[in-house]
């Protein structure tokens, strides 16, 4: 037997990868659909959505094509600008689009008094205002009904000696633990990392421990996000996520591929072996018994790729990842891994990597009355071309550190 294959009958593999497809589910970011670029300039797109009702209606597109879609997250000052009074708007966008409501991100990075931070800015006032902003983020969470506040400040600073980083610390602390007092039971913080951009010299939460030990001191409701993006290269991002499920701290993924720094790129397209493993991880914690709760969140938004389509191409290469980590034979990897037998340890690992599990996401798809190759799908339905036609030069861009 070669080591990729497993020992197992054809019919139980098959039962097991339905039922890892079955578990499995990601979330769209509004922001994904609109125009968006870097900071040398924006190639905009006649299909970009302009409207918070033209991502709803992508996103349903992206739902109606892959079926694993069902949340939204929206960006606060990007989606309802006058925050609690959009509310019912979105609701009944809901509603026409079969979309929930995601992930709610506060905007504390946009206003030109976040010059020098935000939760963590020198000025009380200033902090203040982030601190009301927080809490209106968390108003509209439980207004929409929607779980997780997910937290990403841009503050930091870009020259040594010109900020104290301790006190900086002190007043985050305060600030989340604030906004956990606010929080619903069934709602939650999550605290997201990213060690540059845009600042430089320092970032007041810069990787996955500063954002441990923030959620830990906000309350039992705050968790870490870990956006695949924000490392340094070379970084062992499954050691990361194996750390987080060891302490309970991990509540979620952004997901996107990178090759030099936060760069947005479809899931899989640098390194699809690293989000293998980063499943092999979750899946291994999960059948050793730990009690998991992870939102997938995609956190992309495109600029040369078509919207839709690198969204959709990033929702099925997700669910093959996911599927082939589910795959790997973790009794046998155990024993293996036990008596130090490297070479079948990792060629077993590889092995799982290695197979084609298109054929079965694409049964498991037809199974659930989907297509089977969703961006053919999408290409077949002229949706693409439609709304094109219909937004033309209508879409405006709109601004993202993305
Ligand atoms: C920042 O780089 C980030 O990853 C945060 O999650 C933001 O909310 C998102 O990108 C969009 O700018
Ligand atoms: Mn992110």
């Amino acid at each position: 037997m070669k080591p990729s294959e497993s020992a197992l009958p054809k019919s139980t593999i098959v039962d097991q990868a339905f039922k890892a497809l079955d578990s499995f589910q990601i979330e769209i970011p509004s922001w994904g659909f609109a125009n968006t670029g870097t900071r040398f300039g924006k190639f905009v797109q006649a299909a970009a959505a302009s409207t918070i009702e033209e991502k709803f209606a992508d996103a349903a597109e992206v739902n109606r094509l892959t079926g694993v879609t069902p949340t939204l997250a929206l960006h606060v000052l990007w989606d309802l600008p006058r925050g609690l009074a959009d509310v019912p708007a979105v609701k009944q966008l809901e509603s026409r689009f079969g979309i929930r409501s995601g992930s709610i991100n506060p905007n504390l990075f946009q206003d030109q008094e976040y010059k020098f931070g935000s939760l963590c800015n020198p000025s009380a006032a200033i902090r203040k205002h982030a601190l009301d902003h927080m809490f209106d983020s968390i108003e509209i969470g439980k207004a929409l009904g929607s779980r997780d506040i997910s937290l990403w400040m841009a503050d930091g600073s870009n020259y040594p000696g010109t900020q104290s980083i301790r006190k900086r610390i002190g007043w985050l602390e305060e600030a989340l633990r604030a906004s956990h007092d606010r929080l619903a039971p069934n709602q939650r913080l999550l605290v997201e990392y990213k060690p540059f951009e845009p600042a430089f010299y320092h970032t007041d939460i810069a990787d996955w421990g500063m954002s441990s030990h923030f959620a830990r001191h906000a309350g039992p409701q705050a968790v870490v996000l870990v956006d695949t993006g924000h490392h340094y290269s070379s970084q062992n991002i499954e050691q990361i996520v194996a750390w987080l499920l060891h302490t309970g701290m991990l509540g979620g993924f952004h997901f996107n591929d990178r090759r030099y720094a936060d760069d947005d790129l479809t899931l899989g397209s640098i390194d699809p072996y690293q989000i293998f493993r980063i499943f092999h991880e979750i899946h291994a914690a999960a059948q050793d018994g730990l009690k998991l709760d992870i939102a997938y969140m995609i956190d992309q938004s495109h600029n040369l790729k078509g919207k839709i389509e690198a969204m959709v191409q990033t929702v099925v290469t997700a669910q093959e990842l996911y599927l082939k980590a589910a795959l790997v034979d973790r009794e046998i990897l155990s024993g293996l891994q036990q008596s130090c037998d490297l070479v079948a340890a990792e060629e077993l690992y590889r092995g799982a990597f290695w197979q084609d599990v298109r054929p079965m996401a694409a049964a498991w798809r037809e199974a659930h009355g989907l297509p089977a190759d969703p961006l053919a799908a999408l290409r077949a339905s002229g949706y693409v071309e439609r709304i094109s036609a219909e937004r033309g030069s209508r879409s405006s861009a709109v601004s993202s550190y993305a």
